[in-house]
Parts: C-alpha cells; sequence; structure tokens
C-alpha cells in the first residue's frame, strides 16, 4: 500500500512497479479448506442447513446467507456509457527529454518506461453487447507515473459530436436505446439518435467519422488515439505550449467492412476482446506511438477553426505530429471485474507538466467522470483499488468513507502541530515534481453563449469527405442509407440530408437516392469561418494512407479437407507463420487431417469449420491438394465461407486445383477473371494464384503477404 508516512521522492521507477504493487494483493487459488469471509473453515458448501433431509432451511445457516448474500450483491452499476471494455497492462517509453516543452517526469528521458493500463470500450451498448457494432470506440490510458497517474482518456476518432459539456446527457439519451423500448442494442440507427444529430449540425464532422469504417475497426490494436481536445503542455518555468495527442497503432489502421461486422457480431460478440486478449497471450504484443501536435501559446488563433472547439481536429498537413514515444500492452489482467471493470478513468487526473485548455467539452468531463465513479464505485475511496492506485506515495487528510482500505494514523487536518505539520504543502514556489496550475488570465462576463469561433459545422466535415478514397466515400454513403434508412421518421431523414447537402452535395444526393427520397434544398445556414487556411483534403485522414508495412498477426484460414497434400499445406503454414502471420487450418471436422494415402497426417486442424468462420478471418487459402480442394468444394459451407470472403475484400490465396474452386465459387470475371490464367505466379485485385507449387511456394507466398498487408480490395467490384 502506497499510502503512509512522506518519502518525499519515492514512487515508481520501474517499468514494472505497477505489476509488483498489484502482487501484493493477488489472491492465488489456494491449497486448502474454503472458508467463510471470516475465515472459518466449513465443511459443505453444497447443502444447505436443514431441519430434516427434507425439511426447510434453517435461518441460522450463517454459511449460505454469506454465500448467497455476497452473490446477490455481486453487480455495481456499469458505466452510463463506454460500459463495454476490454483492457490490458504494458509500458509508455519516452523516445527522448522533452523537457523543452514540459516537465512531466515521464517524458523527461529517453527510454524511461512507465507502466499503463489501458481499456477500450464501445460507448452505446451494455456491457454484454456485441464488440463489432458501428461505434466511436473508446481508448482509455492510465499512466502510473512516478508523480502520480496520468489519465488520457481519448477516443478513436479525433474530434466529438458535441462542443459543450452541458449536450452529453441530452446526446447520451439520445444515442442510448430508446426509453419506451430499449431498442437497438449497440446501435445508432435509430430515431433518437438522428433527431438530435439533425437539429445539431455540430455534430456533422463526428457524424462523417462515425459513419466511416473507422466506427468498425477490425482489431483494437488497429485502431488510432486520440485525445481529441487540445490539452497544454507546461514546462519547469511555466511556459505553455497547446497539445494534441495521438496514438498511432503499428500494425496500421484496419476496418472490417458492414457486413462482415454484422455477421461477426453474431458469430463472435466477444471478436475485439478476444482479439486482442490472444494476441497478447500469443506475445504479439500490440503497440502504438505517441504523437503530439504542437501550437505555440501565439498561434492559438492562426486557423480557421478554434482549438477550443472538440468538433475539428487541426489538419496535419497544418502542424505536423511529432512521435514522442511508443506504448506496448504484453499483459491481460487476471480478473475482469476487479481490474477492468473498476478501472476508473479521469481527464482531470494529470500530473506536473501537462494542464487543460479552456475547451467547454474538456472543462465539463473534468467534473463528470469523478462523479460518476463516485456512485458507479460505491464512494470516494476508489483510488485505493488497486487498479487505480497510484505507484507514487499518496499522502492525503482525506478520510473515512465507504470502503476505506487504509489505518491512517495521526491527525488529518492542516496547519498542525501534532504530526509537524505533515503533510504539508509544497508552497507558492514552483518546485519539481510539484503540480502548478498553468497561469492565465481570464477576464470575461458571465455568460452563457457559444463563441461565434464554434460556429463552421461543416467545413471539416467537407475536408474529411475531400480526404476519401473511393471505396472509404462508398461504405460511408452506404453507413448514412443504412442508418437514415432505419428512422422511421420521414422529417428526420429530410432534416439530416438537409444537413448533408451543406456537407457535399453528391454524398447528399447519394444518400437520398439510396433513401428514395427527393433531394431537399439546402437551407442557407451554414456558416464557414474565415478564408479557409485549411487545406481542402488531408491525405492523413484517409485509411488508404495508414495501411501497415506487412502482414503480421493477420490470420489466415488454409481451408482443407482429408486427403490433404501434407507437405504443402505444411509449408505453407510454416512460410506464412515466418512472417508473423496467424495461419489456421481450418478444416471440413476437428482432430487431424487424413493425407493424400488416406494416412493420418501430421496435419492438424486448428478450428473445425463449424466452429468457425469467414468473417473470423483477414484472408482464405485454398489448395491444399487435388483430393482436399474437392472436398473443401462439395461442402456447402466452405463454399460460403469463401464467398464471404471475397464479397468483404480480402486476400484470397489459390492454388493448383484451388484457382478453379476460386473462379467457380466466386463467379469472378472480368478483367480480375482474365488474370486468372497462366503459370506464374500473380496477383490481381488480392486474388492471389499459382497454377503450379512444384517449384516452390516462396513467389505465391510473397505475392500473398503483400495483399495480406493491403488489408481489402475493394476495386474487385469495379475491375469486373
Ligand atoms: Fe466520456 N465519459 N464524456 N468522453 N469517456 C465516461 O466516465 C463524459 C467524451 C471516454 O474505459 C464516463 O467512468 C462527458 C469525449 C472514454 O472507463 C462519464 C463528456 C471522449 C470513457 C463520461 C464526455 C470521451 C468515457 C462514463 C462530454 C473522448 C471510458 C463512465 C463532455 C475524448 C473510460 C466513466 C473507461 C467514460 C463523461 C465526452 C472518452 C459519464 C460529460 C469527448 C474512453 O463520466
Amino acid at each position: 500500500m502506497a499510502v503512509g508516512p512522506a518519502t518525499a521522492g519515492s514512487g515508481a521507477d520501474r517499468e514494472d512497479s505497477k505489476d509488483a504493487q498489484l502482487e501484493t494483493v493477488r489472491a492465488h487459488p489456494a491449497q486448502d479448506v474454503v472458508t467463510t469471509d471470516q475465515g472459518v473453515r466449513i465443511d459443505d458448501t453444497d447443502n444447505s442447513l436443514r431441519a430434516g433431509e427434507r425439511g426447510p432451511t434453517l435461518l441460522e445457516d450463517f454459511q449460505a446467507r454469506e454465500k448467497l448474500t455476497h452473490f446477490d450483491h455481486e453487480r455495481i452499476p456499469e458505466r452510463v456509457v463506454h460500459a463495454r471494455g476490454s483492457a490490458a497492462y504494458g509500458y509508455f517509453e519516452c523516445y527522448e527529454p522533452l523537457t523543452e516543452l514540459t516537465c512531466a517526469d515521464f517524458l523527461s528521458e529517453a527510454g524511461l518506461r512507465t507502466p499503463v493500463f489501458v481499456r477500450f470500450s464501445t460507448v452505446q451498448g451494455p456491457r454484454g453487447s456485441a464488440d463489432t457494432v458501428r461505434d466511436v470506440r473508446g481508448f482509455a490510458t492510465k499512466f502510473y507515473t512516478r508523480e502520480g497517474n496520468y489519465d488520457l482518456v481519448g477516443n478513436n476518432m479525433p474530434v466529438f459530436f458535441i462542443q459543450d459539456a452541458i449536450k452529453f446527457p441530452d446526446f447520451v439519451h439520445a444515442v442510448k436505446p430508446e426509453p419506451h423500448n430499449e431498442m437497438p442494442t449497440g446501435g445508432t440507427a435509430h430515431d433518437t439518435f438522428w433527431d438530435f444529430c439533425s437539429l445539431q449540425p455540430e455534430s456533422t464532422h463526428m457524424l462523417m467519422w462515425a459513419m466511416s469504417d473507422r466506427a468498425i475497426p477490425r482489431s483494437l490494436r488497429m485502431m488510432q488515439g486520440f485525445g481529441v481536445h487540445t490539452f497544454r503542455f507546461v514546462t519547469a518555468e511555466g511556459r505553455g505550449t497547446f497539445v494534441k495527442f495521438h496514438w498511432r497503432p503499428k500494425l496500421g489502421v484496419a476496418s472490417q467492412v458492414w457486413d462482415e461486422a454484422q455477421l461477426t457480431a453474431g458469430k463472435d460478440p466477444d471478436f475485439h476482446r478476444r482479439d486482442l486478449w490472444e494476441a497478447i497471450e500469443s506475445g504479439s504484443y500490440p503497440e502504438w506511438e505517441l504523437g503530439v501536435q504542437l501550437v505555440a501559446e501565439e498561434d492559438e488563433s492562426r486557423f480557421d477553426f478554434d482549438i477550443l472547439d472538440a468538433t475539428k481536429l487541426i489538419p496535419e498537413e497544418l502542424v505536423p505530429v511529432k512521435v514522442i514515444g511508443r506504448m506496448v500492452l504484453d499483459r491481460n489482467p487476471e480478473n475482469f471485474f476487479a481490474e477492468t471493470e473498476q478501472a476508473a478513468f479521469h481527464t482531470a487526473n494529470i500530473v506536473p507538466g501537462i494542464d487543460f485548455s479552456n475547451d467547454p467539452l474538456l472543462q465539463g468531463r473534468n467534473f463528470s467522470y469523478l462523479d460518476t465513479q463516485l456512485i458507479r464505485l460505491g464512494g470516494p475511496n476508489f483510488s485505493q483499488l488497486p487498479v487505480n492506485r497510484p505507484v507514487a506515495d499518496v499522502h492525503t487528510n482525506h478520510r473515512d468513507g465507504y470502503g476505506q482500505q487504509v489505518i491512517h494514523r495521526g491527525v488529518s487536518y492542516a496547519p498542525n502541530s501534532l504530526s509537524g505539520n505533515n503533510p504539508h504543502q509544497a508552497g507558492q514556489e514552483r518546485q519539481p515534481g510539484v503540480f502548478k496550475h498553468y497561469q492565465q488570465r481570464v477576464d470575461g462576463e458571465a455568460i452563457r453563449k457559444r463563441s461565434e469561433s464554434f460556429s463552421d459545422h461543416y467545413s471539416q466535415a467537407t475536408l474529411f469527405w475531400n480526404s476519401m478514397a473511393d471505396w472509404e466515400r462508398q461504405h460511408i454513403v452506404d453507413a448514412f442509407r443504412f442508418e437514415l434508412g432505419k428512422v422511421e421518421t420521414a422529417e428526420i431523414r429530410e432534416r439530416m440530408v438537409g444537413n448533408l447537402t451543406h456537407v457535399d452535395a453528391g454524398l447528399a444526393r447519394q444518400v437520398a437516392e439510396g433513401l428514395g427520397m427527393e433531394l431537399p434544398e439546402p437551407g442557407d445556414d451554414a456558416p464557414r469561418r474565415g478564408d479557409q487556411a485549411s487545406p481542402a483534403a488531408s491525405p492523413a485522414l484517409s485509411q488508404d494512407n495508414l495501411l501497415p508495412g506487412d502482414p503480421s498477426t493477420r490470420k489466415v484460414a488454409l481451408l482443407a479437407a482429408d486427403g490433404v497434400d501434407v507437405a504443402l499445406v505444411g509449408d505453407l503454414v510454416a512460410q506464412l507463420r515466418e512472417r508473423g502471420v496467424t495461419a489456421e487450418v481450418v478444416g471440413l471436422h476437428g482432430g487431424a487431417l487424413s493425407g493424400q494415402s488416406g494416412e493420418v497426417s501430421t496435419i492438424g486442424v486448428d478450428k473445425a469449420l463449424p466452429t468457425t468462420a469467414s468473417v473470423l478471418y483477414d484472408a482464405v487459402l485454398l489448395g491444399g491438394g487435388e483430393q482436399s480442394v474437392q472436398a473443401v468444394g462439395a461442402n456447402t459451407d466452405a463454399r460460403r465461407f469463401v464467398a464471404e470472403a471475397y464479397r468483404h475484400g480480402k486476400p484470397i490465396g489459390a492454388l493448383g486445383p484451388g484457382i478453379g474452386l476460386l473462379t467457380d465459387v466466386t463467379g469472378v470475371t472480368g478483367e480480375v477473371g482474365a488474370d486468372l490464367n497462366g503459370e506464374e505466379p500473380r496477383s490481381q485485385q488480392g486474388l492471389v494464384i499459382a497454377a503450379s507449387t512444384e517449384g516452390g511456394v516462396d513467389g505465391f507466398i510473397e505475392a500473398f503477404a503483400a495483399a495480406l498487408s493491403a488489408h481489402r480490395f475493394f476495386g474487385r467490384e469495379s475491375a469486373s
């Protein structure tokens, strides 16, 4: 327990300091007799104490009462938003001292590692909802620094739906399931959400992100993260610099497609949770780099948007992202409730060297998180829970409250003479390691008014649209059609499409066509600010420019059946695994496959077809020899597996007879199909083929790995 007498300067100095602290409270399975909560060893927890074998249970059965009572109280309220989440521990490593910008200790030394706990979440759905819904993802990081906990509570999108925190209850009431029937679970395709957004045009930029594939990530490991607000770095001398935080995944940014995401929600509602868990268990530790955009205080008004407005981003073309460190997640929690569920993040948990800006959304968040945690975690002592406890020492005069874990000795007021006036205040002078608020002049009328500089709700929505690749635009149009198509009230649909006319006429027209409605006249109430110093397009926003350089941890299903070519399949799997790819043999049945002469082979089935699905993989391989391919081709579920992968734009590799199966199942024609002839290994729109395997499969694997790195091939439709 870190709480105790003052020991100035002590605290964490190792990346595993948090783990060491947690070890002191871990309860390992005991090789002992079961006890009550009071430590009394007991004989039987299966039968309650009865008056006779068939008689009533006795009130004096304290064991049964204790067991049932504890169970009855197991649940706590789930988070009001971001209820569903998954988390992991790891460390942050600083690349270079940033002392010119901030006095934050964890950013002060190259190679310094600080333990972290990161929780990813969806926003709308309850704790038990599916992972792959269309939604924003939370990306909350707790840094257990030597100077106290710093929480960077961000999302996977750089902007937000509203500008002022006072609108948050309205927004959440609108996005949550409808009040009368508690539907839909986990999604935004319903009237109240679109009613609110259509009446609140400041949401338009964020809607563009939410309708893009960013809202259906392939993996939590393949998402960017953003602090969203403008924060401040503060130096030891008190000089401030505005800062925006960016997390960049080493694995690139990748998404599912909408049809796939919906199917995944049924096939594996825990898809993202499992993916994160398995990656860490297998030693493929997810990694992000932390970047910052820096704006000098005197440049605050240099842009044609307000940097205090959380519905705006700073285009990277205007202010480049400077990479300052990396984060690796390398340890799964051991108890979901104790760690992931009880974790409490708070935007106001900052450390010396970091401070707020006047962003009105951030200012409100700084109130809300502690407030909600007081009820969710049952009182004011939740920072003593193991996952939340800082590794820095804690000395306060706060006392008592539910669940107090500390036996405080001595007095609890200041000034005092009985404890030598301890814990004492550091005083007004600037001192290393002591938090001091950034000093800024604040002057103004008390006024409930949005700044004029927040009034442009469309320019950056247009910027986002302009920055998208064709396939991204198509997916955005499809998403609007889906979501608004589910809205029952015609006026809401019309109002929303009317707003979209201010973003882009073509977008609005396509959405209107899909909904079968007339294109509404654009209103004239869409102010755009300034001289448009921002670029017309920002390539940094397109997922096309955020692909990984290699295929590592991508998941490939090699469809195979009895009669398999053992040498070939063994070679394919081995070569893919060498490249860091997770290659799995998906067999028509479990166990092992037989070889070409019917012998029991060494090819074990990783997943039997009935237990898995195409949507759980990034790519498919066909071609384990003639017999195997024939059996796969005769199986309806296997054919569907391939067809779905094709439909979802995934790489499909086919060898020898597998090529016939590929063309047969997908019906691929035209330009793409034409290229599927010939002897040489070749790749066209993610369809990678090799007619012969006699000279080895190296060239084929190379092309297949390149296709995996490219993630998806949406040009297939247009090329066929
Ligand atoms: Fe949150 N948000 N939020 N939020 N938020 C919560 O805090 C809130 C906002 C974010 O894994 C709650 O402990 C207000 C923006 C994440 O435990 C609550 C406003 C961003 C998480 C709350 C916002 C976020 C939360 C619910 C408008 C991205 C999950 C439970 C001003 C920058 C943290 C809790 C975790 C959770 C309030 C807007 C991110 C109610 C008032 C913008 C990642 O306090």
